[in-house]
């Protein structure tokens, strides 16, 4: 009996030795270049981010003010930064950017470069710092912070001038200097006009690629934080996306060449929508639209938020294509967001919690057309484990492959969610779902890109197993998760 079991364990060493020694030997796939940041890789994990556009305004009814605007006019009765994050918070975002100077160069904290602020308003006697308490705000509810500030800036003398440059580094420094981390900076593509300019009242056009001298303004930022994303048209964080819609492109690369990127590039903005699949830089689309049809708050759009329907349609057409939403909700006159924007809020986080309530392909069992060295840790079960640094993947050599969810049991299908282990670069190109009805396969969808993120909404069946067949890629495929509801 003793011999007998010192054989078993000895037995047991040798092979389990034996299978380490054989996973140790099977090396990861190489890195399909370009590959995210840690920092970009954190913003694809948020998913959903949200907006909030407040400022002058809010009283005067513009979108775009002049810059001639009285700082009297701000006045907001019943302003509170911790509804916005309490609300965010309670309906799935995971950050706040906060639009500290629009185009009319109001500032929303006390700049110690300008009289046209908050410091100047009746709001609580010009002692309010409304950067600081929605930073406040959005740590006390775990959630990020961001910051926009217009580099266009209509009120201001200096304007289109070397002066003004100065300026707007030194507000700059001021934003990342006094109100903690900022995970983002937006740089809005919006360049240049007509405005008040210090009462010049003229257009002053200026030469939106050399003007702002990019690389040298945002390492003054990178040397304060250096771990800040940049959105702007073209990066080089996040790019643009190319429409305010809400939508991204259904072929979604994560890669782009940007210096091929210009303003008034015939196509840009397809191009910003789809990405390049050969694209030298990992600028992944960010998805800004607004709950309403402005950016600001205007009393007479109150019939036309959004509804909790418009907004899962949104988060299909952003998240599920592997981008991150960026949804605007601009406080009202009061400074708190408007009822009707609080109910589709809570209506869109009731239909994501009930269309994804259950993975049915939780731990399913997962067969696939073959597995990169016969090596456990890249096996189909990897795709169920819910873990994210673990994926499924083949030899070097193959660019196709499949894998099949067996539910064990059929169940109504609605959804398909997928994800690549995109740190080691993004590759799928081309792939169908399939599902096993009266006996045989049948093709349910197909689509191109999956990315981050892939989510697939089919006609409702019922069935009990699912193959998703990749028909191209630029290299093996790494498939790290899929969720059936
Ligand atoms: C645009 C701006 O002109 C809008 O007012 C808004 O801020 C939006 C997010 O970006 O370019």
């Amino acid at each position: 009996m003793i011999l007998r079991t010192i054989k078993l364990t000895l037995f047991l060493l040798t092979f389990s030795s034996a299978v380490n020694a054989q996973q140790k030997k099977v090396e990861a796939p190489a890195p399909v270049f370009p590959l995210p940041t840690e920092e970009q890789m954190q913003w694809h994990e948020m998913e959903t981010n949200a907006f909030v556009h407040f400022t002058t305004n809010t009283f005067t009814g513009l979108e775009w003010g002049y810059g001639d605007e009285k700082e009297s006019i701000f006045n907001p009765t019943a302003l509170d930064t911790r509804q916005w994050a309490k609300i965010l918070k309670e309906t799935g975002f995971k950050t706040l950017i906060l639009t500290t100077k629009h185009h009319d160069g109001f500032c929303l904290w006390p700049s110690k470069y300008t009289e046209h602020s908050i410091k100047n308003s009746p709001y609580k006697n010009g002692k309010s710092d409304l950067v600081k308490e929605t930073a406040e705000a959005a740590k006390k509810y775990g959630l990020k912070f961001g910051v926009y500030l217009s580099p266009w800036d209509r009120n201001h003398p200096e304007y289109g001038k070397p002066a003004y440059l100065d300026y707007y580094r030194n507000q700059l420094s001021e934003l990342f200097s006094n109100y903690g981390p900022v995970f983002e900076m937006w740089f809005d593509g919006a360049n240049g006009g007509d405005g008040y300019y210090g009462g010049s009242r003229e257009i002053r056009k200026i030469n939106a690629v050399s003007y702002y001298d990019w690389p040298k303004t945002l390492d003054i930022v990178r040397k304060i934080q250096p771990n800040v994303i940049f959105f702007s048209d073209a990066g080089p964080g996040v790019r643009w996306v190319g429409n305010e819609r809400g939508i991204a492109g259904e072929t979604n690369w994560n890669t782009i060449s940007t210096d091929t990127l210009h303003a008034g590039k015939p196509g840009i903005s397809d191009i910003l929508n789809s990405g390049s699949a050969d694209g030298d830089k990992w600028v992944p689309a960010e998805v800004d639209v607004s709950i309403r049809p402005g950016w600001f708050y205007h009393a007479n759009e109150d019939v036309k938020v959004k509804s909790a329907e418009q907004l899962f349609e949104i988060y299909l057409s952003s998240v599920g294509r592997g981008s991150t939403l960026l949804l605007n909700i601009p406080p009202d006159q009061r400074g708190l967001f408007h009822e009707k924007d609080i109910e589709s809020l809570k209506g869109y986080k009731k239909i994501l919690d009930t269309e994804f309530a259950l993975n049915i392909a939780k731990k399913a069992r997962v067969k696939t057309s073959s597995i990169r060295s016969d090596a456990a840790i890249y096996a189909g079960k990897m795709i169920t484990d819910g873990k994210k640094d673990t994926y499924w993947t083949t030899d070097d050599d193959l660019k196709t492959g499949s894998f099949e969810i067996d539910l064990g049991k059929t169940a109504p299908v609605k959804y398909i969610v997928l994800q690549e282990y995109i740190k080691l670069g993004q590759r799928v190109k081309d792939f169908t779902v399939d599902i096993w009805k009266d006996g045989a396969w049948q093709k349910v969808a197909a689509a191109s890109t999956i990315g981050y993120k892939r989510i697939l909404r089919i006609d409702p069946v019922m069935t009990s197993r699912i193959r998703i067949n990749i028909n191209d890629s630029k290299a093996c495929p790494l498939i790290s998760n899929a969720e059936i509801y």
